[in-house]
């Protein structure tokens, strides 16, 4: 099964560039977009690519980038917590813009890049599955959480399928203790998109992006139907963890799912 033309935003980005060569499987033909100055920087689009700078606060330039896309794997926006206009500008907007041109050019299927920030209040010593109450850590997990909310509006109304991944930690490297839990390897995230765009009636599913670690938080019950099977375990990074300084117990990082991002800002004016 393979579409004739996907379109990935955050092309640029650090997952996003690690991912375009592994998506050559996934289709003829792949528009890759991002800001136009982050475009710049990624390297020339391989044969199989199509480069296109859109900024998806534009609601008329993602409406053109989207048309002609039988699929989409929406990495694009802001990542880390940032003051609310930002987030409001590429997140919130930017994801309305997603799925109001999914909806006028027929987008069959969406992959939604959520984060695990839409839950980043549960503690570390809970286990959750996707059906729990969202507890967003901050105005970047709010915009996910809204995000999950707009992919189940546009498919109870439009049908237009959506399997948003609640991304863990997607680095080549477990960093810290907390990422020993949240870590997903590409590999297992290759094989996550590929069940979440060819398992039929997907509807809008969603689950967490990990990998098969010795110790996680998170319960991927009601995405079953996805056959998701990770093979790769953080364990490899176990060691180099440990050697780190322990975060006292009462620190965020060791209490909280989200860690350090439910402590970023406020951003008070200038
Ligand atoms: P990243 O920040 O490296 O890449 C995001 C890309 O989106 C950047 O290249 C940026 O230029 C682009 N972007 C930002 N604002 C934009 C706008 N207005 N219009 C068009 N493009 C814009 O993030 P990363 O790590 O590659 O993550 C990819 C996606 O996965 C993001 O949506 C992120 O929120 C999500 N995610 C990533 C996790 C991870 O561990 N890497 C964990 C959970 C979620
Ligand atoms: C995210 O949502 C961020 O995009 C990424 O940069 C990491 O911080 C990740 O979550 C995480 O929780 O480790």
């Amino acid at each position: 099964a393979r579409f004739s033309r996907l379109l990935l935003t955050g092309a640029a980005g650090g997952v996003g560039k690690a991912l375009r060569p592994r998506l050559a499987g996934f289709a003829e033909s792949v528009r890759v977009s991002d800001l136009a100055r982050a475009m710049e920087s990624a390297g020339p689009a391989a044969a199989h690519e199509q480069a296109l700078a859109c900024d998806l606060a534009d609601r008329a330039a993602v409406d053109a980038m989207v048309q002609g896309c039988e699929a989409i794997i929406h990495l694009g926006g802001v990542s880390v917590e940032r003051p609310f206009e930002e987030i409001l500008e590429a997140n919130i907007k930017g994801v309305f813009h997603i799925y109001e041109a999914a909806r006028r050019h027929k987008v069959k299927r969406v992959i939604f890049a959520s984060s695990n920030h839409v839950t980043g209040y549960y503690r570390q010593d809970q286990k959750i599955d996707a059906r729990e109450l969202r507890r967003p850590d901050g105005y970047y997990g709010l915009s996910k959480s809204y995000g999950e909310d707009m992919a189940q509006f546009y498919f109870d109304r439009y049908g237009v399928e959506t399997v948003s991944i609640r991304i863990g930690s997607i680095f080549p490297e477990a960093k810290d203790r907390r990422m020993m839990a949240s870590w997903m390897s590409l590999d297992d995230f290759e094989q996550l998109l590929r069940r979440s765009l060819f398992t039929p009636d997907v509807g809008h599913t969603v689950v967490y992006g990990m990998s098969d670690n010795a110790y996680t938080w998170w319960d991927n019950r009601h995405a079953a139907h996805l056959g998701y099977a990770p093979k790769d375990s953080s364990e490899i990074f176990r060691d180099k963890v440990e050697a780190q300084p322990r975060p006292a117990p009462t620190d965020p990082v060791a209490l909280l799912q989200g860690g350090a991002f439910t402590t970023a800002g406020p951003f008070d004016p200038l």
